[in-house]
């Protein structure tokens, strides 16, 4: 294939058109949308509904020297449970200036989606505004220089600018593309339902600190925004086939406190005398397990690693919090870092985390999110 056609292969065909943002006006957040020190660049990608800022400077040398801000508490005295809990990772004022960066940067989605309930297609509103960004390990980002720079050594005839690999940064994003873990060449159009976005640079430096912690690799960042105490997520585990038999995530809390509760997971009666058994990977359980709740404070800047097989036999939750105003109706970010093995597992984040529908903003002037 020519140079010119591969040039015109790989660069991005369509470009996402800007959605509206507030205008920058002094921020309820007390702190200006961009301040004087963020001169960096953007990142930018297709992909993307607006560019996504740099990290302030000041964040990003206090998550490199100051994390973790507390070693982590080992928590596995349940059966099938393998906890680590930082109280705090990040130092709470930290933790609060990323809370307001993120809510004021990310682009949000308020996700719709049907389900079949007793045989009735149902409605589901997502009770969170919510955001996703990477890509599973089957394919990975690739900037345009590498893949260029590929083909010139398959090619030695033919002329090309110089390339530095180490300008494979995330900072020039707009030159992603997407190509296949093993083989290197680009994805085909037609491998994933939705269109996956390169992990921006703000949250790459947070994945980063948050992997040498942890001692886990991660490929996802899901990112929930919870406006008041009113939203929530019902108890769930996250045991996917698409993350591997005992995944490890990591669940870093900021802004308002919310308490993070669990609960192993049913343990089916013992069945004898049947070829046709049920197996469980909750048979491990004891009885006194059953019915024992768990229930962990979860301030600004607090992670909780869940490792091992506690995903296969606990349950997780966020409930509804009422009654204690303030707390009760202060916003609070979840990011989830996670490593999906094989693409369902990049349908799966993208369908229920970003969807179809219109990108919510922050406007820290007024308070209010905007479509
Ligand atoms: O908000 C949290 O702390 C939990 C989020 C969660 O359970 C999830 O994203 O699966």
């Amino acid at each position: 294939m020519s140079k010119r056609t591969l040039d015109a292969f790989f660069k991005p065909k369509t470009t996402t058109p800007p959605t509206k943002r507030p205008k920058p006006t002094p921020t309820a957040d007390n702190s200006p949308p961009h301040s004087t020190e963020d001169i960096t660049a953007p990142d930018t990608h297709p992909s993307y509904p607006s560019p996504i800022p740099q990290l302030p400077s000041h964040i990003s040398i206090a998550l490199t020297h100051g994390t973790p801000a507390k070693e982590p508490r080992a928590i596995n005295n349940q059966p099938d449970l393998d906890l680590l809990y930082f109280q705090p990772y990040i130092t709470r004022p930290t933790a609060n200036e990323l809370f307001k960066f993120l809510r004021r940067e990310l682009p949000f989605y308020r996700v719709k989606y049907t389900i079949k309930r007793g045989g009735i297609e149902t409605e589901i509103n997502t009770p969170r505004y919510t955001t996703v960004f990477g890509v599973d390990d089957t394919s990975q980002f690739t900037s345009y220089r590498d893949i260029k720079s590929k083909n010139k050594n398959e090619d030695e005839d033919d002329e090309d600018e110089t390339t530095n690999p180490n300008e494979n940064s995330i900072n020039s994003s707009s030159n992603l593309s997407l190509t296949e873990t093993t083989s290197k060449t680009p994805i085909r159009n037609t491998k994933y339902q939705y269109t996956p976005r390169p992990i921006p640079t703000c949250l790459n430096q947070l994945k980063a600190r948050v992997e040498a912690a942890t001692g886990s690799r991660y490929n996802s960042c899901l990112v929930n925004y919870y406006s008041s105490g009113n939203d929530s997520i019902a108890f769930h585990s996250d045991d996917e086939r698409f993350l591997g038999a005992s995944p490890d995530i990591a669940s870093l809390s900021l802004g308002g406190e919310r308490e993070f509760v669990m609960k192993h997971k049913p343990v089916p009666p013992r069945h004898t005398g049947s070829t046709t058994s049920l197996t469980s990977t909750s048979t491990s359980a004891s009885p006194s397990t059953a019915g024992t709740t768990l229930k962990f404070p979860l301030s600004s800047g607090d992670m909780i690693l869940m490792r091992g097989s506690t995903q296969s036999n606990w349950l997780h939750s966020i409930p509804k919090r009422k009654g204690r105003s303030g707390e009760a109706v202060e916003g609070r970010i979840n990011i989830t870092f996670r490593r999906a093995m094989v693409p369902a597992g990049t349908n799966n984040y993208y369908r229920y985390n970003v969807g179809d529908g219109g990108v919510w903003r922050w406007d820290g002037g007024r308070g209010r999110w905007f479509v």
